[in-house]
């Protein structure tokens, strides 16, 4: 074997080393978003203070509906949806908080977005909802390019910005 021809394999066989550690590492990654997926939760908190928490699982054993909203998406045109959730207020009264005599409800995001919602709107039973499937696919992470696990859905609202992607906590005052 000539000096070149060793050289060559060299290369090949680290090119090989690269792209098999790269797959494993994708595999990893796919096992961990779908692991942050099933364990996603969902903190509730009643004046300042921490009161349940729930997966997955348990939000959809609640009440889970399908609900058809459009979305708004910046840079495409408005789309209609078949989304899967639940009634935000619904996971509340599953929690045993009272809605009585409150005044807000604030979501916060994993990415710091807040949003706030009026009693009205929240009290209503066909608006707020958390979704946690669209068009019968899980919302999926930021990281993998998705608007989940969860995403708070205001359906009658109009503005956009006021739905909640990435959504990890609720909190009622
Ligand atoms: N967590 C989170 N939710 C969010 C936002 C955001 O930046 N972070 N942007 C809002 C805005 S301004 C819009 S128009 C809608 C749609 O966002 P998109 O254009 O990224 O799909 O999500 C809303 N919810
Ligand atoms: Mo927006």
């Amino acid at each position: 074997m000539n000096k070149n021809t060793k050289i060559l394999i060299v290369i090949i066989l680290l090119l090989i080393a690269i792209a098999t550690t790269a797959i494993f590492f994708n595999r990893d990654n796919i096992e961990a978003s779908k692991k942050l997926n099933d364990n996603a939760i969902f903190v509730l908190i009643e004046d300042g203070e921490e009161r349940a928490t729930f997966h997955m699982a348990e939000i959809q054993a609640i009440e889970e509906v399908d609900f058809t909203a459009t979305l708004r998406s910046s840079g495409s045109d408005p789309m209609d949806h078949v989304y899967t959730g639940v009634l935000l207020k619904n996971i509340f009264t599953h929690a045993n908080i009272s809605l009585e005599g409150k005044e807000t409800v604030i979501v916060t995001a994993a990415d710091g977005y807040t949003v706030a919602i009026t009693m009205d709107k929240f009290l209503d039973d066909d608006n707020v909802y958390l979704a946690y499937m669209m068009d019968g696919k899980l919302l999926g992470t930021k990281e993998d390019g998705g608007s989940g696990p969860y995403q708070m859905i205001i359906r009658k609202d109009p503005f956009s910005q006021f739905w909640c992607k990435f959504a990890i906590t609720a909190e009622i005052n």
